[in-house]
This record gives structure tokens, C-alpha cells and sequence, in this order.
């Protein structure tokens, strides 16, 4: 080891004076409302600091420089990120005078500036980057080896400890990043490794060769859970086998087509299963777009064109029949297309909407010529792609019929609302909520806990649908949901209109109990299939009851995790011990306590469900409800019997 040596002289001029208030001024900013670069201070944002750091390393890969990133939760829950690539550059910025790490840590926006050439493909959330991690974290420490040397930097809180230092001599390049997350910003410290696999490998997926590694180095990890190497050669064409790992495929290989232009990337893996939903994966520079974009327009009407011509053209489709409509191109579809674009822009609510229009033609352009090149090489794939397209047709056709036969004396009607339903007396959607309530007992409560004027309860009774294996018209006799479809008012399927929804908030509130997650689960896959814009469009929560009730004297206080239940006893610790009380379900709770725990919008915590959650409840449904036995039983033993989780 050398000594510690400065490599950095003061810079004599006051741009330094004047970064250094910048500094401040962008620090402050990112700590007053940390919620505006990360998303949130949940559990999500916490995770987010991961993507974000490991953002920068696959930058590193897909400039060709970097192999292998190595990503580590240890005993304490900060987060060591290590990569092979060149090492963050060291050299003084010619516009700050501070080493170019020092910009990238400390200004705000730094991100790929440094890249020359090439296109920076991966992007964070919101495109911020380490600047906003250092800033959350308690503090960040960053090693750099050059092939010569090794760099060190210490920071707290966003605020550097000391200038860059050489601290030892390497042959090796890479990046080392150790940080972290500060508990003054966020409400859980805990990783969850399950979550940070889930994403690693989706980017492991995405980039093709590179190798991830994520270990987990706390005392109680599992076996089974303490390290895992992510590698796919396959790249997407693997990752559509992994989403159909739990179905049964109607055809062997993948179908995969790729385009490459001047400006942009495309490429699209798709294979169909015997069931029923369709899921669409896109992504826009590594970024999953959940709310689509012109990427996925541009693939479903070519796949809608191309089936629909080669169906024609084979003599499979006679004049007399009606072309095959989107949807039913798509039944049993799983699909994952990326795109990479020089310049992307994103939209919609939570900027996962891809806006570049010429991204449409090029993915148009590419699945008309190779995909209908495709069929014309694989005749027996192209016949039991267009059988599937055609009896998905047939049963839509039969669904509408039953629906117009049965509609004039349904319950399906706006106008008879169900009988269990307690409904509120406003009608201004902004603001009206429904409660779907599992069990009478707990309805009761609701019903007599709410504010009857803007919040709605329907109790759910009756049994369970499966409905993975139904289609939409079985969902039309269904005493589970058809009054869940009356009550919102707003239609399913390609009919759904959001523009009808009778309250702005739907919120499931089910015990924490394995029935509770199974209605959980039903609900959100059954928005997933049938409502999706719901979701989309933000209107799903999921209430949070308290797990504990802690009364000592006259005060009573409430505990919504095991954590927290730890923290109010050391407060209240002093003095005679408080009594607590373990809720097993909702109908523990007098109306007022439900009131002031969980539906009172002043005090309550809701979780709200975005499409990601309710694409997990859709996965967890198949694997408990679908034909296959191995992975039911493997999900049963990860997870147990009482835990379906779907809390991210
Ligand atoms: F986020 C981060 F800054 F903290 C971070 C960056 C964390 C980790 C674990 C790795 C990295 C990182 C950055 N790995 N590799 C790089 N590469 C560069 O910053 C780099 C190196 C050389 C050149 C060049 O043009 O010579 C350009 C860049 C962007």
C-alpha cells in the first residue's frame, strides 16, 4: 500500500467556489424531495439506488469494456457494487477543475457526459444516476483501479470527506462502489434479494453475455438464496422462455427477428402457450416501458397484418370469414421487444410510455418482411399460430353473443348495482373510493367504519374463479366478480371505459392471511387480464391493516410491520410494559379502529398497484391455478403456504 498522497491541486480560480454551491444547492434539492429522482423513500426507492449504480456498469458493457458486475447486499444491508470495466475516469474536468468522478458523484445530471461516442443506451430511473445515490446515502465510497492505480473517495451524505486520494498501485481496471442508503431518507433499510434478482436478470436478459453476479452476505440468507450468476447468451429469445417457464408452449423455438438502422435497434422474441393472456414485455434502452409506447403500436399492428395475410394467402381464412382481430393474434402470446434509440423520449404518467415516432415504422417494417418470412420457412409453426389466432376469434365471437343474450336481463347492467353493495352518496369519481372487502365480517366493519359519502364497500362472496383457464365469457356467470364489474360500472375487456368508472379509487382490503393474498392475487389478475387500464391509469391500492395493536394506559398505537412493532416498544419502553395484540384479521377491528387505521385518508397507508405488481399477481395466479405441478409446489415451498407476497 502507498501512502496517501493528493492527487488533485486546489484550482485557484472560483469556478471551484461557485461547483461547490451548485453542489450544495443540487444536494438540498435531491434530500428535501428525494421522491422526484428515485420515485419514492418505499421500499422501491431503496431498491432503485441499486439500479441506478448498476445502470452505469452495463453502460460500461455495452461500450465493450466491461464483462462481469458483481453486485452484493452485505451483512448490513449497504450495497457494494464491483465491475471490470476502465474505471470511472480520474482526470481533472477541463470545465469543474475537480477529477471527473468527483463531477459524476456530485453534479447533478452528470450521467454519460464523459462517453465519447456511441449512444448511452442504459438509463436509471428518470436518467439521474450516482449523484442521487451519494446524495441518499448515509455515505458512498468509490474505488477506482486504472491499471495503475488505486483511487479512493469517501463521501456522507452527498458531501465529499476528502479530496480523491491514491491509496495503492493495480495492474486490474474496474469500478468498486460501496454505499449506504441513508435511514434519515428511507423507511426500510432491508433488501429484499428476491426483488434485486428479479431486475438483475431482467438486465442480464437484456444485454446479452454480460454476467451478473448478486450475493447476498447477510447472516440469515438462505441456501439457496446466497448467490446467483446471471448469464444469457440467448438474450431475449431466453428471456421469453423464462416468462413461459411455468406454461406449456405450443411451439419449440423461439421465433426471434432484429433490425439494426442508423439511430436505432430493434429486436422482438416471441413464443405462444395454450393459455389464454397475452404478455407484451417492452423495454426502450433497457427501460421497461409498462406503459408501452410507438415500439409496441408498431409490433401489434404488423403481427395483426402479417397473421392476418398468411392466413389469407394459405387459403386458412376463407373470403367469407372476417379478418383475426389484435387480440386475437395475441392470446397465449408471450413477447419481449427492445429497442435501443439514440434519442429516446418517454411519456405518460410515470415517463414509461416510448414517444419516438420512427420507432414505429422501423419495428412495423421489420415484423412485416421477417416475420412473414418466418411463417413461409415454418409452415407447421405458421398453422398452429394462426389455429390459435383463429379459435381465439371463435370464442370471442361466442362471448359476444352470450353477452348480448344474457345483457337485457343481466346484473351487468349500471343500472342494477349488486345487492351487497354499500354505495356511497357522492357521485363525483375524483374522489369516491370502493372498498372490495373479503368476508362478511370485515364488510360489516367497513361499512359501518366509512365515510359513507364518498367511500363504497362491496363484500366479496362466493367462490373462487379459475381464471387463467376461462375465458371472458365464463367471467360474465361468475359470482366472485360480477358484482366487482357492476360496481366499478366501467365494462371489461376491449370494452372497458375508464371514462365510466364509478369511483376514482378501488382498494382491496383482505387480510394478511394466505386467503387474503389469494383474493389479492385473483383480484389483481383479473384487473391485469380484463381491466388493464385501471391499472395503468393508477387506481388500484391495496389497503394496509395494522398487524399490531400496542395499548399501554389510555393510548393505543398501531404497528403495520414487525419492524415497526419493535421501534414503538423500545419507545415505549419506559415504565410498565404495553400489552400487544396481534391482529389475525379485519373483522378484530371495531368499525372505528378500521376507520383510523386503514381507510381514514388522513392516517392510512395504501399501497398503490402499478402494472408491474399486477403482472406478478398474474404470474403467481398461473403457477397456483395452472396445469402444472413442479412449479406450484416449488413456489409453495419458497414461499410458504401463508405468504403470497405482493407487496414491492
Ligand atoms: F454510478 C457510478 F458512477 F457510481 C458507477 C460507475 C458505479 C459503478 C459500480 C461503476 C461505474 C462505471 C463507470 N463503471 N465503468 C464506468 N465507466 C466510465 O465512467 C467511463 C470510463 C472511461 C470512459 C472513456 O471515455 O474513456 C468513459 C466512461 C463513461
Amino acid at each position: 500500500m502507498q501512502e496517501e498522497q493528493h492527487i488533485t491541486s486546489v484550482p485557484i480560480d472560483e469556478t471551484y467556489d461557485e461547483n461547490q454551491i451548485q453542489v450544495l444547492e443540487g444536494l438540498e434539492a435531491v434530500r428535501k424531495r428525494p421522491g422526484m429522482y428515485i420515485g419514492s423513500t418505499t421500499s422501491r426507492g431503496l431498491h432503485h439506488l441499486v439500479y441506478e449504480i448498476v445502470d452505469n456498469s452495463i453502460d460500461e458493457a455495452l461500450a465493450g469494456f466491461c464483462t462481469e458486475i458483481l453486485v452484493e447486499i452485505e451483512p448490513d444491508n449497504s450495497i457494494t457494487v464491483i465491475d471490470n470495466g476502465r474505471g470511472i475516469p480520474t482526470g481533472i474536468h477541463p470545465k469543474m477543475g475537480i477529477p471527473a468522478v468527483e463531477v459524476v458523484f456530485t453534479q447533478l445530471h452528470a450521467g454519460g457526459k464523459f462517453g465519447g461516442g456511441g449512444y448511452k443506451v442504459s438509463g436509471g430511473l428518470h436518467g439521474v444516476g450516482a449523484s442521487v445515490v451519494n446524495a441518499l446515502s448515509e455515505y458512498l465510497e468509490v474505488w477506482i483501479r486504472d491499471g495503475e492505480h488505486v483511487h479512493y473517495q469517501k463521501y456522507e451524505r452527498g458531501v465529499s470527506c476528502g479530496k480523491l486520494k491514491l491509496i495503492g498501485d493495480t495492474t486490474e481496471t474496474g469500478t468498486k462502489v460501496h454505499f449506504k442508503p441513508d435511514s434519515e431518507v428511507f423507511e426500510d433499510l432491508v433488501y429484499d434479494y428476491d426483488i434485486l434478482r428479479r431486475r438483475l436478470r431482467e438486465q442480464a436478459f437484456l444485454n446479452a453475455g454480460i454476467t451478473i453476479i448478486l450475493r447476498d452476505k447477510r447472516e440469515d440468507a438462505p441456501e439457496d438464496k446466497k448467490e446467483i450468476k446471471l448469464r444469457y447468451d440467448g438474450g431475449i429469445r431466453e428471456f421469453v422462455e423464462f416468462l413461459n417457464r411455468n406454461k406449456e408452449p405450443l411451439h419449440q423455438e423461439v421465433i426471434y427477428v432484429n433490425a439494426v438502422r442508423e439511430t436505432c435497434e430493434a429486436e422482438v422474441a416471441m413464443q405462444y402457450n395454450d393459455g389464454y393472456s397475452e404478455m407484451i414485455v417492452s423495454f426502450a434502452n433497457n427501460i421497461n416501458t409498462t406503459e408501452g409506447g410507438t415500439h409496441e403500436t408498431g409490433f401489434k399492428s404488423a403481427l395483426t397484418k402479417v397473421i392476418n395475410d398468411y392466413a389469407r394467402r394459405t387459403g386458412m381464412l376463407k373470403e367469407s370469414d372476417a379478418n383475426l382481430k389484435g387480440e386475437d393474434t395475441r392470446e397465449g402470446l408471450s413477447c419481449v421487444i427492445s429497442v435501443k434509440v439514440t434519442e429516446a423520449q418517454f411519456e405518460g404518467q410515470t415517463k414509461t410510455k416510448l414517444g419516438n415516432s420512427e420507432i414505429r415504422n422501423v419495428v412495423e417494417k421489420m415484423i412485416n418482411e421477417k416475420l412473414t418470412e418466418f411463417l413461409d420457412e415454418n409452415p407447421s409453426v405458421a398453422k398452429i399460430v394462426v389455429d390459435k389466432a383463429m379459435t381465439a376469434s371463435r370464442a370471442r365471437e361466442a362471448a359476444k353473443r352470450a353477452r348480448e343474450n344474457t345483457r337485457r336481463k343481466s346484473a351487468l347492467e349500471s343500472s342494477s348495482l349488486p345487492g351487497k353493495l354499500a354505495d356511497c352518496s357522492d357521485r363525483d369519481n375524483t374522489y369516491t373510493e370502493i372498498y372490495i372487502v373479503e368476508g362478511d365480517s370485515a364488510g360489516g366493519s367497513a361499512k359501518q367504519g366509512r365515510d359513507r359519502r364518498f367511500q363504497a364497500i362491496l363484500p366479496l362472496w362466493g367462490k373462487m374463479l379459475n381464471v387463467e383457464k376461462a375465458r371472458i365469457d365464463k367471467i360474465y356467470g361468475n359470482d366472485k366478480l360480477t358484482p366487482v364489474i357492476t360496481a366499478l360500472g366501467a365494462g371489461i375487456g376491449d370494452e372497458f371505459d375508464l371514462n365510466k368508472l364509478r369511483y376514482g379509487k378501488v382498494v382491496i382490503m383482505a387480510d394478511a392471511d394466505v386467503d387474503g393474498a389469494h383474493i389479492r392475487t385473483l383480484l389483481l389478475t383479473f384487473f391485469f387480464r380484463y381491466m388493464r387500464p385501471l391499472i395503468e391509469d393508477g387506481h388500484v391500492y391495496i389497503a394496509q391493516p395494522p398487524l399490531f395493536k400496542i395499548s399501554k394506559g389510555k393510548t393505543d398505537r398501531y404497528a403495520y410491520s414487525d419492524q415497526e412493532l419493535q421501534d414503538i416498544l423500545s419507545e415505549m419502553s419506559e415504565g410498565r410494559a404495553p400489552t400487544v395484540q396481534r391482529y389475525k384479521g379485519l373483522g378484530e377491528m371495531n368499525p372505528e379502529q378500521l376507520w383510523e387505521t386503514t381507510m381514514n385518508p388522513e392516517t392510512r397507508i395504501m399501497l398503490r398497484v402499478d402494472l408491474d405488481d399486477a403482472r406478478q399477481a398474474d404470474e403467481t395466479f398461473t403457477i397456483l391455478m395452472g396445469d402444472k405441478v413442479e412449479p406450484r409446489r416449488q413456489f409453495i415451498e419458497e414461499h410458504g403456504t401463508s405468504v403470497i407476497n405482493l407487496d414491492i
